[in-house]
């Protein structure tokens, strides 16, 4: 039997940056992998030629390449239009298409009219049989993978991406318990964190050639002691096996508490860290449901004086466009990210996104202004007002972004770009 050829997809949206290293002499490479697809060819059996294509790293000539026998394509909500253009091009050859991820599990009838199959969840326990059916000409139109066993994520396939990336990407936990308003993750990986075997991880970690590594877990270190413990024991490992890595990751703020969980990250090569801190008060936490930012005398300041104490760089997230802010909000963020120290300041809008809780909310109240879906959902990037704002009106919501640009401090070090 001849080798099957399987194309795994990972759609352009030009409208995100972040994707993108700046214009110019460093321009053919990227920053962040699509380790979805990576995770798939993992699972992908022998008999199979993969390729995987990044649309970030230049417009594919599809009609050029050889003709597949099954097409793969990952989204995220914002790269969905464009999923859906690529799908219909292999379509009208007669190949099959089958789309997963997020968007896919969300906007599930969407995605159903534009592809032949769609796999929902996780992929680990169903892509195999989905592969099978396809050989035999037999793909169903729906699959379910629903949320995997930790053990049977395989190692990614970080040799089909080699080169032409700033930063490898691993994953070592999935789900989180948290379900903040605005977040998909609890609806999609589930409430339980599921943490892979620690072995596994650093093997994998040794197959990423890159120098710089983004690890994409939600929350390495998790929210119990027990997530705390199976951290230390990772970092550790890793130390251990001196693997001569920088690696960034998310984290909560806890992650400050516990000095020994930071020396044993910087130890084992930790060299920045994401922090969502969403709101400048308690107010907005409250309403967003972040729950973990409202301890009692948390001090974010001393917070995050002690993780830079570690040599590692702390970028704060912030939302933009809760019920609660009000015109001047940009500055006041700006303020309460100096005030807290971080070295780079994140600032996003308020978006409703597909399954969450805030999506319920601000459809079931109209304030979902973009919603010509699915063109509309390339600008759910975050980086564009697509819903309506209690106390901002569009116009001024751009300014905003403005006056935090001004007022931030800068990145001082390389590694978060
Ligand atoms: C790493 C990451 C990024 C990286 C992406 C690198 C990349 N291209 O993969 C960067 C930093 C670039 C990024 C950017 C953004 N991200 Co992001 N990101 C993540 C994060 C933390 C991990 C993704 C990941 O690699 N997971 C590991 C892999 C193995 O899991 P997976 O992608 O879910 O894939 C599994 C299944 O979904 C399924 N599957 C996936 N694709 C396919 C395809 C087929 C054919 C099949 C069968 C199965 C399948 O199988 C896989 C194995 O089980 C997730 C949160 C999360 N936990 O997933 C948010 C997340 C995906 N991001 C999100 C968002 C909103 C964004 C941005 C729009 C905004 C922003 N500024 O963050 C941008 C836009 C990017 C774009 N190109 O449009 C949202 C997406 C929600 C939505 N409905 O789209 C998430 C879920 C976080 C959240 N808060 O809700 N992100
Ligand atoms: S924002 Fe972070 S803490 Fe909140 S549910 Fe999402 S992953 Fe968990």
């Amino acid at each position: 039997m001849h080798a099957m050829r399987l194309y795994l997809i990972n759609p352009s949206n030009p409208l995100v940056s972040i994707v993108k290293v700046k214009e110019g002499r460093w321009n053919r490479y990227r920053v962040w992998k699509p380790l979805s697809l990576m995770v798939l060819a993992g699972l992908t059996p022998p008999e199979w030629e993969i390729r995987i294509v990044d649309e970030n790293l230049g417009a594919p000539d599809y009609p050029a390449m050889p003709r597949p026998d099954l097409v793969g394509i990952t989204a995220f909500t914002s790269q969905a239009n464009r999923a859906y253009e690529v799908a219909a091009h292999f379509r009208r050859l007669d190949v099959p298409v089958v789309m997963g991820g997020i968007h896919a599990t969300m906007c599930l009838d969407e995605v159903m009219e534009r592809v032949d199959s769609v796999v929902t969840g996780e992929a680990e326990g169903i892509w195999p049989q989905v592969l099978e059916d396809a050989r035999h000409s037999g793909l169903k139109r729906r699959y379910d993978g629903g949320l995997a066993e930790i053990n049977d994520v395989r190692v990614a396939r970080h040799d089909l991406l080699a080169t032409g990336y700033v930063f490898g990407a691993i994953q070592t936990t999935r789900g989180c318990p948290l379900n903040c308003s605005f977040c998909s993750v609890t609806a999609f990986n589930g409430a339980r964190y599921r943490q892979r075997p620690i072995p596994d991880v650093v093997r994998e970690f040794q197959s990423i050639r890159e120098k710089y590594v983004l690890v994409v877990d939600d929350n390495l270190i998790g929210t119990r002691f027990e997530h705390i413990a199976r951290a230390k024991d990772l970092f550790r490992a890793m130390a251990q096996a001196n693997l001569r890595k920088e690696w960034a990751a998310q984290v909560t703020i806890n992650f400050a508490d516990d000095e020994e969980l930071l020396a044993l990250a910087a130890k084992a090569g930790c060299g920045g860290v994401f922090i969502g801190f969403e709101s400048h008060g308690v107010e907005g936490l409250r309403e967003l449901g972040k729950k973990f930012n409202l301890l009692k005398g948390r001090d974010f300041r001393a917070s995050v004086r002690r993780i830079q104490r570690h040599n590692i760089l702390v970028v704060g997230s912030f939302i933009i466009g809760l019920d609660v802010d009000k015109p001047g909000i940009g500055r006041r963020l700006a303020e309460a990210a100096s005030q807290y120290g971080v070295d780079n300041l994140n600032a996003l809008f308020l978006t409703p996104l597909p399954g969450t809780r805030l999506w319920d909310k601000m459809k079931s109240e109209d304030r979902i202004a973009l919603d010509a879906f699915p063109e509309d959902w390339k600008y759910y990037t975050l980086t564009f007002p697509v819903g309506r704002y209690k106390h901002l009106s569009l116009d001024e919501s751009i300014p905003f972004l403005v006056e935090i640009r001004v007022a931030t401090p800068r990145c001082s070090r390389g590694l978060l770009l």
